[in-house]
């Protein structure tokens, strides 16, 4: 694709020009690519959702695939983050106080209405914040004032910042659900605050189940859905009464607070007894051994997760996943099946746990 040729839409050939940029880790091509777009007049919440969200979305694949290596999906999400500042940049902002008149940016496009203040944050220890900052943009763009505070924002800095601004809103950000039970104290306290929340993200559950038994009075599956309902259906109607009324309610509630306690050392025993029942783990590295125990860790996460909302499938689909990602690794499903008896050997008095583990082990295939 040559710099002069007037593209209107995005189409295979521009999404895959902009994947070999991202995938080059070649930011100034990204947002220069970009750029080139806007001039032809391709609308800039068509690049952020069909391009960079899309593209993104494929990184993802690439990486699972083990085509890609982290570093590499680290620079093209880099890659991605330049892209999206330059959209920014050629956003209309608010005039300057100091210099009434004059706008920080030359205006491409005509400016909405303002429509009010929103606070957007990922929940704590959530780091996917490319999304988030996707919805950032086209919140700005349909004129809306927003503060964008980024990854994995503790609880309580939120609720100072809440206070300190004011906002009409919060949007929430938890792309994988092991934060869940930190964005159902996030939403508790930003409710306490007075303050509205609309969550989001694919950590919610398939249809965002998770959102609104955990206090939140709205959810949207897409930043587009998003800006739609926050235009035509905001505030939410006060809603009284419990913040937390799932169909079982936290059934597993001394489970989840014994696992996420044990955590440490769960993850420790199981480094140490894993050779005895995976033998190749005897010749791990340094790295192999290092990305063991992450793996383990994360296996605790989700089993927390799942037994904090009460739903099977946040652990099931994430071991599922983890032999899929494992086996594109050349590692055999055996390596998982023994993290999860070493784990589920630790909580032997924890029938939800077992039951759970019991249940991942009978969908790992055989060798
Ligand atoms: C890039 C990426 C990463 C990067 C993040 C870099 C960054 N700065 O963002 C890194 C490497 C850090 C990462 C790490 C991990 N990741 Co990751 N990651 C991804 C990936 C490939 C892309 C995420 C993305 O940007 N998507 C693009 C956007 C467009 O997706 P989207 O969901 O459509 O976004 C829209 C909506 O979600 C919505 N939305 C989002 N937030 C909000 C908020 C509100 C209020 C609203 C209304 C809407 C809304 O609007 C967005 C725009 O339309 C996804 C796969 C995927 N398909 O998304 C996995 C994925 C999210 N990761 C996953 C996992 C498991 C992990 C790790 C645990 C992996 C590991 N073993 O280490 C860690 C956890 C890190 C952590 N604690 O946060 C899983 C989550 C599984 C699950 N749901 O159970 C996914 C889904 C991969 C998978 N299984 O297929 N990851």
């Amino acid at each position: 694709m040559t710099a002069h040729q007037v593209v209107t839409r995005i189409d295979d050939a521009v999404a895959g020009h902009y994947l070999a940029l991202v995938a080059d880790g070649d930011e100034q091509g990204a947002a220069a690519f970009v750029d080139g777009l806007l001039d032809d007049g391709v609308p800039a919440q068509r690049l952020i959702v069909d391009l960079i969200g899309a593209t993104q979305i494929r990184v993802g694949e690439l990486w699972a695939a083990n085509e890609w290596s982290v570093a590499r999906e680290h620079a093209a999400t880099a890659a991605a983050e330049r892209a999206l500042a330059t959209i920014a940049a050629r956003t209309p902002a608010p005039a300057s106080p100091a210099f009434p008149g004059r706008t920080r940016a030359p205006a491409t496009v005509a400016a909405p209405p303002a429509r009010g203040r929103i606070t957007l944050a990922c929940v704590d220890g959530e780091w996917h914040g490319l999304p988030a900052r996707m919805l950032a943009e086209l919140l700005r763009l349909d004129g809306w004032r927003v503060d964008y505070l980024g990854a994995s924002v503790p609880g309580r800095h939120l609720i100072t910042h809440l206070h300190q601004t004011g906002p009409d809103a919060v949007a929430l950000s938890c792309m994988i659900p092991t934060r869940l039970p930190r964005a159902h104290a996030a939403i508790t306290a930003c409710r306490a605050a007075g303050v509205p929340v609309i969550a989001g993200g694919r950590g919610f559950g398939p249809g965002g189940r998770w959102a609104q038994p955990l206090g939140a009075q709205a959810w949207a599956a897409t930043g587009e859905d998003a800006v739609t309902r926050l235009a035509t259906d905001w505030p939410p109607p006060y809603v009284a009464g419990p913040l937390y009324s799932p169909a079982e309610p936290l059934s597993a509630d001394e489970e989840y607070t014994h696992l996420t306690r044990r955590r440490p050392e769960l993850i420790t025993t199981s480094m140490q007894r894993l050779a005895a029942s995976y033998p190749a783990a005897h010749h791990y590295d340094q790295s192999q051994a290092e990305s063991t125990a992450e793996d383990l860790g994360h296996l605790v996460d989700f089993l927390a997760a799942a037994l904090y909302v009460g739903e099977p499938t946040i652990f099931l689909d994430f071991t599922q996943w983890t032999t899929e990602v494992l086996r594109a690794r050349d590692v055999p499903p055996n390596a998982l099946r023994a993290g999860l008896r070493l784990i589920r050997d630790q909580l032997i008095d924890f029938p939800s746990s077992v039951n759970l583990l019991d249940t991942a082990l009978t969908k790992i295939p055989q060798p």
